[in-house]
C-alpha cells in the first residue's frame, strides 16, 4: 500500500507493533489511532469510528467492502473515547482492553484469567476472537456471543437452557450513539419465535412460532432461497442462524432505533443498503412513531395527526412522514389563567413497567382530574385500575408514547388542552396557511393558486364534504381559467380517454402546462373514485407518481389538474413498431426502476398501503426525460393490516393485468399490484401486450408465452427485437426471472415491492425460481363474450362496478 514517508516516520515512532492490514493483534501489540485489523479476504475491518457527527470514538467492526461505512459490532457502547490517538486496544492478563487518554480501563472482554499468551482474530465473517494460547486453540471470548444491534449470517441468536442466558441484539440509542437503546430482539425459546422488547421488560412484537423453515408471522423468510436459516431446539440450547448460499452475498439484519427489525441487503451494483423487509408491520406500533402530542391512526393519511390546539414541532418534517419530532402547542399560553378542558385519547399501558407502582395520587377519578388541572407540569392524566397518574407528555420519559385515536384493547387517557372559549378560530388565516402548504416549494404554482382561488362559500352542489375540502391542500382552480387554457376542451387539446374520463392538455398564463382529468357528469358511480383519487393522490408525493397539482368544479362536474407529461404514455411507446425504437434498454431497465419505485412507495413508504389495483402500461406516463410516473389512482384503495388484503363485491380493473385471485374472488392485495407489475414488466421486455397473444395461437397470453419459454430455457427469446443491439442480457434475465415471480399463480409466492427492488440489484443466481404463473394451465373462466376478439378492449379499465 502507498504510505508517505510522513505516515511510515508517524506508524514506526508511535505504534511499532502492528502491521498494516494485518488480522490479528497480539500480546505487546496496540492498536490506535487510524490503525485497524483488517479480516483474511478483507470482509470486515476493526478500529476507531465515529458515529455522525458524534464527537465521540467508539471500537467496532465495520463492512470493509461496503462504501458506506456500515458499523455490524461495537465494542465500548456505553463508554466512548474522545482521542483516538492517545486511546489504545490491548491485550492485558489475557483480555483484550480499551484503555482511554487517563490510561483507565474502559471496556474489556472481562475474563477471569492470567494468560500470558493470548491473541485477537477479526475473522471474514465477522466475528473477533480472542484466544489464549496457540492460533489452534478454542476461542475464549468472541464478539458473536456479544452481539450488538446486527445480527451476521453465522451469528446464533441463542437462548442456552444450562445457563439460562441468552444473546441479545439491542438498538442504538440514537443513529449518533450506539449505547443500548429500547429494543431489543431476542429468541423466546418457549414459543419458538423471535421478541421484539421494549426496554428489557415488555414483548412489542413477535415473530409467531418456527415450522421449519420461517416463522409464521414473517412470510418473507420465505423467499429463503438466498439464505438457509435454521432453528435449532437442543437440551442445551436454542437458537436461530442463517447463512447466505452464496457466501458473497452481502446482507444483515438488525435492530432499528425506531424498533424495527430490518432486513437489508448490500447492493454493489447500486451501492446501497435495500430494505428487504421489515417488521412489526404495523405503522402505529413503532414506537412514539408519532411524537409527543402526536395521535396514530393506521386508517387516516397521513398515519399522525396533532392533538387538538398543538401542531406538528416541525411542518417540514411532517410533510416528509418523520413525525417523530411530535407536535407543539399553537398558542403558548399561561397555563395558570386559561381555560382548560381535556380531551380523551388512548395508549398501551403495557408499555410502561413503572406504571403499576402507586404514586400516592388522588384515588378518585374526580380528584385525578382536578388536581391534574391544578398543576401546570401535568398536562394528561390517567385512571386505570383505581390508580390516577399524572403525565407530563412533554418530559423525556414518557415522551415516546404513543397515542391512537381508538382501539377498544388500549387504556384511556384525558390531554389537557385550552378550552375554546375566547376568540373564535381565524378561518381566513387558516385558508391561507392551507396554500400556502398546499404549494409549499412551488413558486409558480402558489402564485397560480392564489389568483384562482376563491373562498367557495357553502356552495350546495359541492360533492366533496367541508372535511375533505380541509383534507385537500392543493390550490382550486376556476373553471373559466381551465376553459381558457383547454381552448373550450378542444379536440386538438385532448390527450386521451383516462377510467374516467378524457384528459386535455391545459396552458396556463406564464407558458405552465398541465394535464387536466375531467371527471365524466353522467357516471354517477365515478364520483366516488373521483373523490377517492383526489383525496389520495393530493397526498402522495414520489418521482415516480403523477402528482396532482390543483382541482376544479363545476357544478356536479370535477375537474383534477395534473403535472403535464409531454411523453405520454408507456404503452404508445412500447407497444408501437416505431416508437419502440426510442426505448433501449438502459431506458426500460431505468423505466421498470421507476415503476418499482414507485409502487413500493404506495404500498410501503407512503406509511399507508396503497393498492393501485389498476396497474398497466397506459397507466405509467413519461415525463420528457422519460421517467416514469404512475397515474390514474381511481381505483386506488388504502387498506390496513398485516397484509394489505381486502375483497370487493364486484371486481374492477383491466384484464390482462388482473391477479388470478382478484379477477376470480375479487380478494386484492399488495400482491395483485405486484402481478400487475411482472406483466408490465413482460410487456416492457418483449414490446407485446399480454393480451395480444392469445390471438396468434402460440399461447393464449403473454405471460404463458414466456413461461413456455423459460420452461424450454430459452427465455431470452422472449426480448422485443428492437432491443437487439442495446440489451444487457443479465439484466434483461433479471428482469424477466423477476417478472415471471411477480405472476406466480400463488400471491404468497409473489415477492413484496421490497424484495423486487431488492432483486433488481441482485444476482441471476440469488434470485428464487420462479413457478407456474397463474393463468398458464387454467381456463379462463370469465364468460364475458366482449373481450375474447378485440385486445384493445382489455386495456380499458371496466369502471362500471363499483368497491364495497
Ligand atoms: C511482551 O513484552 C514483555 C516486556 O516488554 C516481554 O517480557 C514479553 O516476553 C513480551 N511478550 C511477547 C509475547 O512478546
Ligand atoms: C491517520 O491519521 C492521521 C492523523 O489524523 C492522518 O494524517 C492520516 O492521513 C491518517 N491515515 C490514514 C491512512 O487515514
Ligand atoms: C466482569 O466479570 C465479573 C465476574 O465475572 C463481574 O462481577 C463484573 O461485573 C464484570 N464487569 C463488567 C464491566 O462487565
Ligand atoms: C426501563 O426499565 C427500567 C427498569 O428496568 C426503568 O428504570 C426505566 O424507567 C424504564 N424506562 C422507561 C423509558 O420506561
Ligand atoms: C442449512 O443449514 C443447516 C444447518 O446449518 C444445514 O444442516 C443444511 O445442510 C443447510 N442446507 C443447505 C441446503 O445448505
Ligand atoms: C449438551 O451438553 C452436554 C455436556 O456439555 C454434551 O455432552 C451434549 O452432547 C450436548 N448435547 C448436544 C445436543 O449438543
Ligand atoms: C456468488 O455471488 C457473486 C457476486 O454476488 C457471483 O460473482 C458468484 O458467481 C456467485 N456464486 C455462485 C456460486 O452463485
Ligand atoms: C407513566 C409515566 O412513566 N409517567 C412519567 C412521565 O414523566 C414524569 C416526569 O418525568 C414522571 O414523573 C412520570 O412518572
Amino acid at each position: 500500500m502507498m504510505l508517505t514517508i510522513s505516515q511510515l516516520f508517524f506508524c514506526f515512532l508511535i505504534i511499532p507493533h502492528l502491521s498494516y492490514g494485518a488480522d490479528t493483534l497480539a500480546v505487546n501489540q496496540t492498536l490506535s489511532g487510524n490503525q485497524t485489523l483488517v479480516s483474511l479476504d478483507g470482509n470486515f475491518e476493526l478500529g476507531f469510528f465515529k458515529p455522525g457527527n458524534s464527537p465521540n470514538y467508539y471500537i467496532g467492526i465495520w463492512y470493509k467492502k461496503v462504501k458506506t461505512k456500515t458499523v455490524a459490532w461495537v465494542a465500548n457502547r456505553e463508554t466512548p473515547v474522545f482521542d483516538t490517538f492517545s486511546s489504545r486496544l490491548i491485550i492485558i492478563d489475557g483480555n483484550m482492553v480499551l484503555l482511554d487518554e487517563l490510561n483507565t480501563q474502559i471496556w474489556s472482554t472481562n475474563i477471569s484469567s492470567t494468560a500470558a499468551l493470548a491473541s485477537v482474530v477479526l475473522q471474514d465473517d465477522g466475528n473477533l476472537i480472542l484466544r489464549h494460547g496457540s492460533n489452534s486453540s478454542p476461542p475464549i471470548w468472541q464478539s458473536f456471543d456479544h452481539p450488538t444491534h446486527t445480527l451476521l449470517p453465522g451469528m446464533k441468536l441463542l437462548y442456552n437452557k444450562r445457563t439460562n442466558t441468552k444473546h441479545i441484539i439491542s438498538s442504538w440509542k440514537s443513529a449518533e450513539n450506539p449505547a443500548v437503546g429500547l429494543f431489543s430482539l431476542e429468541i423466546d425459546h418457549d414459543y419458538k419465535q423471535l421478541v421484539i422488547m421494549w426496554n428489557r421488560s415488555v414483548q412489542y412484537w413477535s415473530s409467531g412460532s418456527w415450522d421449519g423453515q420461517f416463522f409464521s408471522w414473517i412470510p418473507e423468510m420465505r423467499l429463503g432461497s438466498i439464505y438457509n436459516f435454521s432453528y435449532i431446539d437442543n437440551e442445551n440450547e436454542s437458537y436461530l442462524t442463517y447463512y447466505p448460499y452464496n457466501s458473497s452475498v452481502i446482507s444483515r439484519f438488525i435492530m432499528d432505533i425506531s424498533g424495527q427489525l430490518w432486513r437489508l441487503a448490500w447492493s454493489e451494483s447500486y451501492e446501497q443498503w435495500f430494505l428487504v423487509w421489515s417488521q412489526p408491520e404495523k405503522n402505529c406500533d413503532v414506537y412514539g412513531g408519532c411524537g409527543a402530542f402526536g395521535v396514530c391512526n393506521e386508517q387516516m393519511f397521513p398515519l399522525c395527526s396533532c392533538l387538538t390546539d398543538f401542531e406538528p414541532r416541525s411542518l417540514t418534517d411532517w410533510n416528509l412522514n418523520s413525525f417523530s419530532g411530535g407536535c407543539v402547542r399553537k398558542n403558548e399560553q399561561n397555563c395558570k389563567i386559561n381555560k382548560h378542558m381535556f380531551v380523551l385519547s388512548y395508549f398501551r399501558a403495557s408499555f410502561f413497567s413503572a406504571f403499576t407502582e402507586n404514586e400516592a395520587l388522588p384515588l378518585d377519578e374526580a380528584e385525578c382530574r382536578s388536581s391534574c388541572l391544578d398543576q401546570c407540569v401535568c398536562n394528561a392524566y390517567s385512571f386505570i385500575s383505581n390508580k390516577c397518574h399524572h403525565w407530563n407528555l412533554e418530559s423525556l420519559d414518557n415522551i415516546s408514547l404513543n397515542l391512537f385515536s381508538y382501539d377498544a384493547n388500549l387504556e384511556r387517557i384525558y390531554i389537557k388542552v385550552f378550552a375554546p372559549d375566547d376568540g373564535k378560530n381565524n378561518t381566513k388565516a387558516l385558508l391561507v396557511a392551507g396554500i400556502v402548504s398546499g404549494c409549499s416549494g412551488l413558486v409558480f404554482l402558489c402564485s397560480i393558486g392564489v389568483i384562482f382561488y376563491r373562498r367557495m362559500k357553502s356552495r350546495g352542489q359541492w360533492v366533496l364534504s367541508e372535511e375533505d375540502r380541509k383534507a385537500l391542500d392543493i390550490p382550486f382552480f376556476e373553471f373559466k381559467a381551465i376553459v381558457s387554457a383547454t381552448h373550450n376542451f378542444s379536440l386538438a387539446n385532448k390527450l386521451g380517454q383516462g377510467g374516467f374520463g378524457p384528459v386535455y392538455k391545459g396552458t396556463f398564463p406564464g407558458e405552465v402546462e398541465m394535464a387536466i382529468k375531467r371527471l365524466s357528469s353522467q357516471s354517477r358511480q365515478g364520483l366516488k373514485e373521483f373523490k377517492n383519487e383526489v383525496l389520495l393522490i393530493a397526498k402522495l408525493q414520489h418521482r415516480n407518481l403523477i402528482r396532482l397539482l390543483g382541482y376544479g368544479m363545476k357544478n356536479q362536474e370535477m375537474i383534477l389538474l395534473y403535472e403535464y407529461m409531454p411523453n405520454k404514455s408507456l404503452d404508445r411507446f412500447i407497444f408501437d413498431r416505431t416508437l419502440c425504437m426510442r426505448l433501449d434498454w438502459a431506458l426500460r431497465f431505468d423505466i421498470i426502476m421507476g415503476i418499482a419505485r414507485g409502487l413500493l412507495y404506495l404500498h410501503q413508504d407512503s406509511r399507508l398501503r396503497i393498492i393501485h389495483r389498476d396497474l398497466k402500461a397506459s397507466n405509467v406516463l413519461l415525463d420528457k426525460d422519460m421517467n416514469p410516473k404512475i397515474s390514474d389512482f381511481g381505483l386506488a384503495k388504502i387498506v390496513k393490516g398485516k397484509e394489505g388484503e381486502g375483497s370487493l363485491t364486484r371486481v374492477v380493473g383491466t384484464y390482462g393485468y388482473m391477479a388470478p385471485e382478484y379477477a376470480l374472488n375479487g380478494s386484492f392485495s399488495v400482491k395483485s399490484d405486484v402481478f400487475s407489475f411482472g406483466v408490465v414488466v413482460l410487456e416492457i421486455i418483449s414490446g407485446t401486450r399480454n393480451t395480444g397473444y392469445y390471438r396468434n395461437k402460440e399461447a393464449f397470453s403473454l405471460v404463458s408465452y414466456a413461461w413456455g419459454l423459460w420452461k424450454e430455457r430459452k427465455p431470452l427469446n422472449l426480448l422485443d427485437t428492437a432491443l437487439a443491439k442495446s440489451c444487457n442480457s443479465i439484466e434483461v434475465m433479471r428482469c424477466l426471472i423477476i417478472g415471471l415471480l411477480c405472476v406466480q399463480e400463488d400471491p404468497q409466492d409473489r415477492p413484496t415491492m421490497t424484495s423486487v427492488l431488492a432483486m433488481l440489484g441482485m444476482d441471476i443466481e440469488s434470485l428464487p425460481d420462479p413457478k407456474e404463473p397463474a393463468f398458464v394451465s387454467k381456463k379462463r373462466v370469465h364468460s364475458s363474450a366482449s373481450y375474447a376478439n378485440e385486445s384493445e378492449i382489455n386495456q380499458l379499465t371496466i369502471t362500471q362496478a363499483e368497491g364495497r
